[in-house]
């Protein structure tokens, strides 16, 4: 039998475990990246386990995220991390050279190649034939440490992709129709592998859209093959050499396939407050008064629709138009080569004079740093998240569309369909990008790392104490929570929390701030305390922060019905319990302010997949899953994974 293209990529990086469905393997990977919001505490971490140079073929941090500087904190952050870059052998992108995943795209990406990086969206190198997966940061620092990234061997999903768009619907109408398909949660424990005749006709800017939001899925990443378009963007961004053919056996076997016929896809929105919320843009039409949803902003950028084409696009729409009076429009190209572009062939000026707001190269209104929509406020923007408060605005509605929906409603100032525009024009990659890799510091050589000194500001603060998981826990239902909880409720971002993302002590004051304002007090008040929730429960961010946060508080385990991958992973990182009820009454009959009890939890850890839980505020007791491979069971009970890794070390 033949192997999927993603198989063939994990079997050739397997270094631990056995290749078989539902197994625990061991990647070596080949490349890491890292952000600003996450990067702080990734290399705290890195720095703990006391390894010297990186062992990657290339580790990158970028600045992105935090860049708007309202205090001393961001720009504290990004010299410790220039400072730890330059010291162990990473790469730096600095702050104005773009988002992480567009930049990785462009500068970095390979196919063949795996890549963890400490950010959900890390799968948008996927759209270059790479395996690349979000992890939390902790597994990223091990992974710059050289050790190996583990997963559950994945189920691999092929979507055939048949047929080609018709103008004006786009790559990100695919993306929003599989999530329409599969739902936020349907691709957990699984690779989106894709395939079929109508992949030849997407570049590698929109296949990289597609595999970016398939981190809504839920999925552990998603690829594309390499293809003669694979080649001819990397030639363009004169890196030919790193080109190499890649695609699934003919004969290989899936474990699902769907079958996409782009040709009768059409403009859809994913409405509040789910990226799996999607309808048709005249499904939402015609539920507004008189036909038409009247809006108040449009964003246009993000490391899902950033790339030159998407500008191009949006430029040839506001072309001699003026944005709407009732609309603000605000744009931020994925990278300082799309915005240098941009400049060079017109498109900006074109922008400007259409009356768009530019903003810089970075993540912004995306995740809240600026730009939240007035009150009640109606935002199309071509993100990849529109959970609810994400955008600054609590009750704002925002709804994510493709970057010709967002420029074709800037100007009408209703949803609008690009389709009534007419005729598209062709829309074409250019031969060669503007390449200028000047804002990539690269680091010290190795034998002068020595003197470089670490910056650290006075925000960064260590890593929350931790210790061995403990014979016998009794504790407080500190918080009881539904479905869907997202990593933006547990550890909320925007403005004002993200400056405190080095800082544990701090940020933990924000921790469920979404859910119940007064969780934190409580659970420090508690000392330990246990939070139950529903399906899904840390679907979302890579943030580790939604672990350390409840670490710092003092929380022991984590009940729900089901969890997402990365943060699941997360809490196993951070020495925490994820524990799963095996029966919904036993989540219905718990209260909070039950007191808890599991017995013997050392041995139940180690003996199986089970634990069971003593509810002896309500006398009953439940059962729960816990399944863990040995080395997340020897992880659990040291206490996390940076106590893991420094025992191994040491030995
Ligand atoms: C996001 O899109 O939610 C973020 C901000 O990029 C996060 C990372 C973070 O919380 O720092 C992600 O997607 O992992
Ligand atoms: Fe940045 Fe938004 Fe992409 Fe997250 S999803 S990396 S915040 S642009």
């Amino acid at each position: 039998m033949g192997l999927t293209l993603a198989e063939k990529i994990l079997k050739a990086h397997t270094v631990d475990g056995a290749f078989v469905k539902g197994g625990e393997i061991g990647l070596k990977i080949d490349q890491t990246l890292t952000q600003d919001a996450t990067g702080t505490m990734a290399y705290i971490e890195f720095e703990a386990m006391g390894i010297g140079q990186v062992r990657t073929e290339r580790s990158v941090a970028y600045i992105d995220h935090n860049t708007l500087q309202s205090g001393f904190e961001n720009a504290d952050d990004h010299r410790f991390i220039a400072s730890v870059a330059k010291k162990h052998g990473i790469y730096f992108s600095r702050p104005g050279n773009g988002i992480c995943h567009q930049v990785h795209l462009e500068r970095f990406g390979a196919p063949g190649k795996t890549l963890i990086g400490s950010d959900s969206h890390t799968p948008t190198g996927g759209g270059i034939g790479m395996i690349a997966i979000g992890a939390g940061g902790l597994d990223v620092a091990v992974a710059m440490g050289g050790g190996a990234y583990y997963i559950t061997y994945p189920k691999i999903v092929r979507v055939t992709l048949t047929g080609k768009l018709s103008p004006w619907v786009a790559a990100k109408d695919v993306i929003l129709k599989l999530l329409s398909i599969m739902s936020v949660k349907g691709g957990v424990g699984k690779i989106i592998e894709y395939a079929g005749e109508g992949v030849a006709s997407l570049s590698v800017p929109e296949r990289a859209t597609i595999t970016n939001m398939g981190a809504e899925l839920g999925a552990t990443t998603s690829v594309f093959p390499s293809d003669e378009n694979t080649r001819l963007f990397l030639k363009a961004q004169g890196r030919e050499d790193c080109w190499i053919p890649l695609a699934a056996d003919p004969d290989a076997e899936y474990d699902e396939e769907i079958t996409i016929d782009l040709s009768a896809l059409e403009p859809m929105a994913a409405c509040p407050h789910s990226p799996n919320n999607v309808k048709t843009l005249s499904e939402i039409n015609a539920m507004a008064e008189g036909g038409r949803m009247k809006i108040d902003q449009v964003c246009i950028g993000s490391c899902t629709n950033s790339s030159l084409v998407d500008m191009m696009k949006v430029a040839c729409i506001l072309k001699g138009k003026t944005v709407h009076p009732d609309v603000s429009l605000a744009v931020s190209p994925g990278s300082k080569q799309v915005l240098t572009m941009m400049a060079e062939n017109g498109d900006l000026a074109t922008i400007l004079a259409a009356g768009a707001r530019v903003l810089e190269s970075a993540c912004g209104p995306c995740i809240g740093m600026g730009q939240s929509p007035n009150s009640g406020g109606i935002s199309l923007r071509t993100f990849n998240r529109n959970f609810e408060g994400r955008s600054g605005t609590r009750d704002a509605q925002v709804y994510l569309v493709s970057p010709e929906v967002a420029a074709a409603s800037a100007v009408a100032g209703y949803l609008c369909d690009p389709r009534e525009l007419g005729r598209m024009p062709a829309f074409f990659l250019p031969e060669t990008f503007a390449v200028n890799d000047n804002m990539i510091t690269p680091p010290a050589p190795p034998k002068e790392a020595g003197e470089v000194e670490i910056l650290r500001g006075p925000n960064i603060k260590e890593y929350p104490k931790t210790a061995p998981l403990a014979d016998h826990l009794r504790a407080e239902c500190s918080l009881k929570v539904g479905d869907n909880i997202t990593t933006d409720h547990i550890m909320p971002a925007g403005a004002k929390i993200l400056p405190l993302r080095s800082n544990i002590p701090a940020i933990s004051k924000h921790c469920f701030a979404v859910c119940d304002e007064s969780f934190p007090d409580r659970a420090l008040a508690l000392g330990q305390s246990i939070v139950v929730g529903g399906s899904n429960y840390g679907q979302g961010s890579s943030r580790e922060h939604a672990a350390l946060a409840p670490l710092y508080l003092g929380v022991k385990a984590v009940i729900v019905k089901s969890f997402a991958r990365i943060h699941r992973q997360n809490l196993i990182n951070a020495g925490i319990l994820p524990l799963e009820f095996t029966d919904e009454a036993d989540y219905d009959a718990v209260e909070r302010g039950d007191i808890l009890a599991i017995e013997d939890l050392r041995d139940q850890i180690a003996a199986g997949d089970t634990v069971t839980v003593k509810n002896l505020t309500k006398g009953q007791s439940f059962v729960t899953k816990c399944p863990l491979s040995e080395r997340m069971k020897a992880i659990l009970l040291c206490g996390g994974l940076l106590d893991y890794t420094k025992a191994n070390l040491k030995k």
